[in-house]
């Protein structure tokens, strides 16, 4: 059951803008998805999080801003006939993407690069971290980071290499970078629709006058 929370809303209070953004887990099962979720939403590593899938919220000041974080901590589903097992809501919902993969678990770094084409195939732009979880079992290593890293730049993602077991300014800096990521493709999108404006005010300046 997805627990839905409140749309984007870009509060005004006082002469502050309350700045929202959304968040969504992807990855194969047990890769650590709601272990990173709920470390950045409580600190806290809990070890046994049951298979629930939600979206809660947390409220921070960033560069005394306060912005709102929306995380949909998302459910594997394991039918072959749907794999990548991305829907198409939780696509529209989006502002950006954590794909969490184990670097134990081969298969899930498979997974990851599967939901990566997919992702990019419907939301070519959309700000995506691939996280390697788990990396206080680097003995039990299966996945290189060298893999990681040439799967994300390959396509334009971010890449970290995190313990949710192990810390939480590990995780927390995934998130931030997310947030700023987010941010950027904002300020893009609002200058490149400002641009588009200028060019067509322009084009129809010019049109007017060859018509005259
Ligand atoms: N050692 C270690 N264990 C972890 C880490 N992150 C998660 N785990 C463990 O891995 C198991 C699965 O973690 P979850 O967070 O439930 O994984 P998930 O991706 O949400 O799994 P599903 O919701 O079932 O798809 C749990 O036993 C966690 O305690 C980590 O960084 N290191
Ligand atoms: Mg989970």
């Amino acid at each position: 059951m997805v627990l839905e929370v409140k749309g984007r809303v870009e509060a005004v209070e006082g002469n502050q803008q309350k700045l929202e953004v959304k968040l969504l887990l992807l990855g194969a099962n047990s890769v650590g998805k709601s272990a990173l979720t709920v470390r950045f939403l409580t600190r806290r590593f809990i070890s046994e999080y049951g298979d629930i899938e939600s979206v809660n919220s947390r409220v921070e000041r960033i560069h005394g801003q306060e912005v709102c974080f929306n995380v949909w901590d998302s459910l594997y589903t394991q039918d072959c006939e749907k794999i990548p097992s991305v829907s198409d809501k939780q696509l529209q919902w989006a502002d950006g993407i954590i794909l969490v993969y184990s670097i134990c678990d081969h298969q899930s770094f498979d997974v990851v690069r599967q939901q990566l084409q997919h992702i990019r195939r419907c939301r070519k732009s959309i700000p995506v971290v691939i996280v390697a979880n788990k990396r206080d079992l680097w003995r039990h290593r299966s996945v290189s980071d060298e893999e990681g890293c040439l799967l994300a730049q390959s396509q334009s993602c971010s890449f970290f290499e995190v313990s949710a077991a192990e810390t939480f300014h590990g995780v927390l800096l995934v998130f931030h970078h997310l947030f700023d990521l987010i941010r950027e493709s904002r300020v893009l999108r609002k200058s490149s629709a400002g641009m588009q404006g200028i060019v067509r005010s322009m084009s129809a300046v010019f049109w007017k006058k060859r018509a005259e």
